[in-house]
């Protein structure tokens, strides 16, 4: 598996599933989650909407992942993933492995070779660039999935040049 990082905006990525930070809901947000449905249009919602309705009536566990379309985004599928909000007080690092892990999951469920993520819960959800960086390139390396390109998508240079600093960490 090649672990690539670039500095930009997920949703102009093409590759064959993109990662949302979504939240629980599934119907949308602010951060990586507006931008998607912003530039991805309606369609993805409709999809959300739908899986609520079968799947998950009380949301996407913090965690899991599930897939969409991409609309009219370059990338075939949207794995959306709910990470968890950071906490000082409890480790929940566990359950951002797992939505590395978990997207990875569905990815190899979609026969996908090229996965974008995002830096999940970074954002939003205040965890820290360092450790978030830390804990998803160890995920993806132990996810013993079949994607052959993974692909950090990180908005600002700066948490560009965490993940390189954590990469190089990581040997
Ligand atoms: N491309 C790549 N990275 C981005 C983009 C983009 N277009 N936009 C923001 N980021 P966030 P969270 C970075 O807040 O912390 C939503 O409302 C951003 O700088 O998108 O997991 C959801 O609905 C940060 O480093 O996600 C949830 O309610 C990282 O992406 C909640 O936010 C993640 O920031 C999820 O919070």
């Amino acid at each position: 598996m090649k672990l690539v990082l670039v500095q930009g905006d997920i949703t102009e990525q093409s590759v064959d599933a993109i990662v949302n930070a979504a939240n629980s809901s599934l119907m949308g947000g602010g951060g990586v989650d507006g931008a998607i449905h912003r530039r991805g249009g309606p369609e993805i919602l409709e999809e959300c909407r739908a899986l609520r309705a079968s799947r998950y009536g009380r949301g996407l566990p913090v965690g899991a992942a599930v897939a969409t379309t991409a609309g009219r985004l370059p990338a075939r599928w949207v794995i959306h993933t709910v990470g968890p909000v950071y906490s000082r007080s409890e480790d929940r690092s566990h359950l951002l492995a797992s939505c590395y892990a978990e997207s990875l999951h569905v990815a190899d469920s979609l026969g996908a070779s090229a996965v974008a993520f995002p830096a999940v819960s970074t954002g939003i959800y205040r965890w820290p660039m360092e450790d978030a960086a830390r804990i998803a390139l160890q995920a993806v390396r132990q996810a013993g999935s079949r994607v052959t390109e993974v692909r950090f998508v990180l908005f600002s240079p700066a948490a560009y040049a965490v993940f390189e600093r954590a990469l190089e960490e990581l040997g």
